[in-house]
């Protein structure tokens, strides 16, 4: 049955169970530093992958104990890479976010891993993506974005349930999850709950 999980900075809530077989991993904070001001709490986010697909991994890794599995960077590595279907929702916190600053936030958080994954900036890819965000859009308080890869690394974005687009590309769809569970992820308690949950669904 779907529970609830909550955030306890922000109290933005999270149902445990999204997407068909999306089971919740994990949730944390997107934080932002703007100079000379204190970090503000820009969004909450929660972490699911699909079920079947992540047990898919238990040949290889399914004779590893969860205390293992936690430590293990390799098995990171492979849900990163591989078809598994997976979700981030975002939750907004953050009152005065306008497109222009989510623009030019993504460009340095993406585009700084497409850099690191591909050795290129690849200025269209990171367009096709940012060309979603039309000046139109509001994002208040409260506003749901989930990002999801989808089968055949297809990366699906809808706010609020409406979608905005998909665009296929492996190295798009990486990217953004590596800014929640990669090497360098946004909330590092997070990525240790992320990372938890994966490994307790492979000793299922
Ligand atoms: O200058 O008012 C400000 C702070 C803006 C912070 C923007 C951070 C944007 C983070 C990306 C949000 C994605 C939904
Ligand atoms: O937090 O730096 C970050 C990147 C978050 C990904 C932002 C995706 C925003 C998609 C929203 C489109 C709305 C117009």
């Amino acid at each position: 049955s779907t529970g609830t999980a909550v955030e306890p900075k922000t109290r933005a809530t999270f149902p445990t169970a999204l997407d068909g077989g999306r089971r919740l991993l994990g949730i944390g904070l997107r934080k932002n530093c703007v100079l000379g001001m204190k970090d503000i709490n820009v969004y909450a986010f929660g972490v699911y992958a699909d079920d079947s697909d992540v047990k898919k991994l238990s040949e290889k890794y399914g004779m590893l104990s969860v205390s293992e599995l936690k430590e293990n960077k390799e098995l990171i590595a492979d849900v990163l890479d591989q078809d598994l279907c997976m979700t981030v929702r975002l939750q907004i916190v953050y009152g005065r976010l306008n497109i222009r600053s989510v623009r030019s936030a993504f460009e340095k958080s993406v585009g700084s891993r497409i850099k690191k994954f591909s050795g290129a900036d690849n200025k269209e890819l990171l367009q096709s993506f940012t060309s979603l965000f039309k000046d139109e859009y509001k994002l208040p308080r409260g506003s749901v974005i989930d990002l999801s890869r989808e089968r055949g690394y297809v990366l699906r974005t809808r706010i609020d349930g409406k979608e905005v687009g998909r665009i296929q590309s492996s190295l798009l769809c990486r990217s953004i999850l590596d800014l929640y569970f990669g090497e360098d992820p946004f909330d590092r308690r997070a990525k240790e709950d992320i990372q938890l949950g994966l490994a307790s669904i492979l000793q299922k």
